[in-house]
Order: C-alpha cells, then sequence, then structure tokens
C-alpha cells in the first residue's frame, strides 16, 4: 500500500480534486474510475503527480495505507450508492468513505448510518468552487463523525481554498450537516445570483446603460462592500461580446435559466423546517418562470404600464439600485443562516455559524468580505437570534432602506420584475413590525375550523363560538 488517499470518479472534479491532493507535500494519490480509460487519461496527461493507478475496487483498497481513506466524486444519487457499497465491500472498519457529491443531505444521513453499522467511517462533505475550486483549493463543508475528521481533518485542509491565512473547511457537525450546510451555501448563491441580476435589468431599462456600461458600474462596486466572486464574474459575463453577431452575449444567450435542484432542495427544506428563506424561494422560483417559454409567449400579450420607464437622475439611481442589492442580500443571508440554525436545531447538529461563514470566503462561489461582517456578528454575539440585527448589518439596512423602497416602487411602477428585492423588502418590513395580520388569519382560522387563538391580555387559549352566540369560551390549544 503506497498511497495516503484515494479518489473514485475522475469526471472533472474528482480529476481536479485529485490533482489538488497529489500537488500537496505528502500526499500519495490512489486514483479509481469506472471506466479504466479515464484513470489512463489522467495518469498519461499528468505524470507530475504520481498517481497510483487502479483498475479494480479491490486493487484500489489494497493500494491505500490504514486507515484507508477515500473520496468519491461520482454523479448523485444511484451512481453514489453504487460506488459505497462496492467500497464497503472492500474496506475495513475504521476506514473512510468520503462523498465530495452534491449529496442531498438526508440521503447522507441514511448512508451515514448504513455505512457506520460496518464499522467503516462515512463522510458527506459539501465541496464547493466548481472544476476550479476543486483543482486549487475549494471550500470543504464535511459532516461525519469526529473519529474520521482526526484523520481526514489535515488532509483537507491541505487542500482547501485559504482566506486570511485560514483553511476554508471546518468539521461542520455529524452524519448530514456537512451536506446541509453546502444545500444552503447553494440555496444562498441561487439568491445572489438572482438579485444581481435584478440589479442589472433595472439598471439597463431604467438609464439604457449598455451592458458594457453596466459591467464597469458592477466592476465599481466590486471595489466596496459588495465585493465579491459573483460581483465580479457579473462584470465579465456583462463585457463579453459574441463573436458571432458583435452583439453583448448576455443578448444572445437564451433567457431561460437551468437549475440542478440544490436550490429546490433549501426551499423545500426551509418550508419543512418553517423558516421564511423568501428570497432564496423568489430566486429557485425566478429560474422556473424564466423555464416556461410557452407560457410566457402566451402572457406576452398582457398589458403593462402606459409609461416608458425612464430614470430622471442616472447617478441617484444606481446608487439606489447598489443599496437596494446589498440591503436584499442581508436579508437573503439572515434567512439562510436561519435555515442553518434551524436544521441543527431539528437534527442534532453542533453546528458554529461563525465558522461557516468563515469558510465560505475563499474557494467558492459566494465568496465575499461581507462573510468577514457576518464572522465578526457571530463573534461578538454566538446566539444572535437574526443576522440583520447585528449592528454592522441593521446600520447598512437603515442606511439602504430608503433607497431600497424607491427601487421597489420604481420596478413596480415600470412594470420590470423584481421578485427578489421586493420580498426581501416584504420580509425586512415583517419581521420588524410591531404587529402582523397574522392576528386576522388566526381568527379566520378559529372560526371555520375552531382552531382557536391566544390573547394578547391573559394567558390561555380560547375560542369564539362563531356559529352560536360569539361568546367566548376557554379551549384546548390545537393551534
Ligand atoms: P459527474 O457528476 O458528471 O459524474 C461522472 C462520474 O460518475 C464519472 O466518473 C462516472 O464514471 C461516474 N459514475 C457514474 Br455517472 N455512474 C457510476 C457508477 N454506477 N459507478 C461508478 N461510477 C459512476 O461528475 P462531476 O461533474 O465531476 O461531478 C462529480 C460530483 O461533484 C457530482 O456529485 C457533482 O454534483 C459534484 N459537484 C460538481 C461541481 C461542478 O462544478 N461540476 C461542483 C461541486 C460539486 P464513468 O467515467 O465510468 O462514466
Amino acid at each position: 500500500a503506497s498511497a495516503n488517499i484515494g479518489v473514485v470518479g475522475l469526471a472533472v472534479m474528482g480529476s481536479n480534486l485529485a490533482r489538488n491532493l497529489a500537488s500537496r507535500e505528502g500526499n500519495t494519490v490512489a486514483i479509481f474510475n469506472r471506466s479504466h480509460a479515464k484513470t489512463e487519461a489522467l495518469l498519461a496527461e499528468h505524470p507530475e503527480a504520481g498517481f497510483v493507478p487502479t483498475a479494480s475496487y479491490a486493487e484500489f483498497a489494497a493500494s491505500l495505507q490504514k486507515p484507508r481513506t477515500a473520496i468519491i466524486m461520482v454523479k448523485a444519487g444511484v451512481p453514489t450508492d453504487a460506488v459505497i457499497q462496492s467500497l464497503v465491500d472492500v474496506f475495513e472498519p475504521g476506514d473512510i468513505i468520503v462523498d465530495g457529491g452534491n449529496a442531498y443531505f438526508p440521503d447522507t444521513i441514511r448512508r451515514e448510518k448504513a455505512v457506520r453499522e460496518t464499522g467503516i467511517n462515512f463522510v458527506g462533505a459539501g465541496i464547493s468552487g466548481g472544476e476550479e475550486g476543486a483543482l486549487l483549493g475549494p471550500s470543504i463543508m464535511p459532516g461525519g463523525s469526529d473519529e474520521s475528521w482526526v484523520t481526514l481533518g489535515p488532509i483537507l485542509r491541505s487542500i482547501a481554498a485559504i482566506a486570511e491565512g485560514e483553511p476554508c473547511v471546518t468539521h461542520v457537525g455529524h452524519d448530514g450537516a456537512g451536506h446541509f450546510v453546502k444545500m444552503v451555501h447553494n440555496g444562498i448563491e441561487y439568491a445572489d445570483m438572482q438579485l444581481i441580476a435584478e440589479a442589472y435589468d433595472l439598471i439597463r431599462r431604467g438609464t439604457g446603460k449598455t451592458p458594457a456600461e453596466i459591467a464597469d458600474i458592477f466592476a465599481e462596486w466590486n471595489r466596496g462592500e459588495l465585493e465579491s466572486y459573483l460581483i465580479e464574474i457579473t462584470a465579465e459575463v456583462l463585457r463579453q461580446i459574441d463573436a458571432e453577431t458583435g452583439q453583448p452575449l448576455v443578448d444572445i444567450i437564451v433567457d431561460q435559466a437551468g437549475a440542478k435542484g440544490t436550490g429546490a432542495w433549501t426551499v423545500q427544506t426551509a418550508l419543512a423546517l418553517g423558516v421564511p428563506v423568501s428570497g432564496i424561494a423568489e430566486a429557485t422560483f425566478a429560474r422556473s418562470l424564466s423555464s416556461h417559454p410557452e407560457q410566457r409567449a402566451v402572457a406576452a400579450g398582457l398589458p403593462g404600464p402606459e409609461d416608458e420607464f425612464e430614470v430622471e437622475d442616472t447617478d441617484a439611481f444606481i446608487e439606489d439600485v447598489r443599496l437596494a442589492l446589498f440591503a436584499s442580500k442581508i436579508v437573503a443571508y439572515s434567512q439562510g443562516f436561519d435555515e442553518i440554525r434551524a436544521g441543527a436545531a431539528e437534527y442534532d447538529w453542533q453546528i458554529d455559524l461563525g465558522a461557516i461563514s468563515k469558510i465560505w470566503r475563499g474557494g467558492c462561489i459566494i465568496r465575499a468580505q461581507f462573510l468577514n461582517r457576518i464572522a465578526d456578528a457571530y463573534a461578538a454575539e454566538p446566539e444572535l437570534p437574526a443576522l440583520l440585527t447585528a449592528p454592522y448589518f441593521a446600520d447598512a439596512l437603515s442606511r439602504g432602506q430608503a433607497a431600497w423602497r424607491r427601487v421597489v416602487i420604481a420596478a413596480a411602477q415600470a412594470g420590470i420584475p423584481a421578485p427578489a428585492f421586493s420580498s426581501s423588502l416584504s420580509y425586512y418590513d415583517g419581521i420588524r413590525a410591531e404587529r402582523l395580520p397574522a392576528a386576522l388569519v388566526q381568527g379566520q382560522r378559529d372560526f371555520f375550523g375552531a382552531h382557536t387563538y391566544k390573547r394578547i391580555d391573559k394567558e390561555g387559549t380560547f375560542h369564539t363560538l362563531w356559529s352560536g352566540d360569539r361568546t367566548e369560551i376557554e379551549a384546548e390549544d390545537t393551534h
């Protein structure tokens, strides 16, 4: 046995991760892929990596030092189950199987339980950063047992991205905690992307600026509090000219956004946990709406506002959009962290929210300066009930709220969809409201279903005899 770590699955993510591992001091990497041609190709293309190629699971297991550690990078779902079973067949108690794919966290919980019964450790690790991250340093969100972390920690720390001197990896929590946090990361990514897209659309339609001019605006924003990878690449995409037509590429790309399902998982999970993640939900639905061309073609005949949309003061409007974007972004992240907290409570994970914000500062798609402020907020108050109430964010919201309202009003008047901007503002106004019309909803529920209500002035649970003489009785709490 000559390798200290192995990688199964040598498509783009697996080969890049294997090369990343091999490039670090002290690592010898065994590689295996179902179709052997890929193993040979990787070996031939990267002789410098010193890979140990293997042609069967048995050979793969034999090439690994104990405790054996293998990272699986194959298609999520059935292929992952198949590979886990093949490894369980050839591994021994104490060995470690890591699933680095994009598994749905309930699958990871199930797999961890099943594998643990064999004495083998199973770790679901969310890996973000795409192909480049896998090669140069991703953000890694591992779950699994404390025992496996002892072996795995140093290996993952060696390949992770570095942000402000710290590797972007932490032991998130047990079993599915890592994939849960990766899922929410992706949900936040959806919200962030949608917010940026809405900002672009409003500026373009409100000021008539070209995509290249808007690229300059984003590049400028990237030097301030909005500094992030997504703002940076937005400028790059907007600046791109299509070689064939000479038009901005963004005008040539079909306006139907795809999705691989992690946004939907985040929203479904949030619904089950009772956590409002309206920014992520609107972003996910905005992609769905865009992808129904047949409906859109018919609905295109529906009337919009009569007046042309033209802003009076271009610079002031652009600054308003910037402030609205930042405020909405704070809401999206606050909601995402609420979901992680709720998931930790539900599944009994000890998740350090400040540590999560730190490992997202490098390597991953949502990497941003802003995450330092989130880390500060949780450092100051680990049990912070809502991120948006932390002093830095509360101050940003107070600075931005008037602009935010102007932008949402302008969008509505101009007939420009801004679902993430406007739902984030509604969330803000909802969460800060002294009283909500939820009181009326409780009254309605009591009327048709005798669901009862509580009173603001005394303890107990009450029901009004709506179909009788409408007196109030004390009732059992049925919600
Ligand atoms: P793919 O998701 O395209 O999976 C291809 C790999 O799965 C190949 O190695 C293939 O082997 C293997 N495989 C399949 Br399909 N069925 C198998 C089976 N029954 N037994 C053994 N191996 C099987 O690869 P990827 O794009 O590199 O992504 C790998 C994982 O990383 C996925 O879970 C993905 O969601 C996740 N991820 C991807 C990104 C990204 O940016 N692409 C980012 C973060 C995470 P073969 O060569 O024999 O067909």
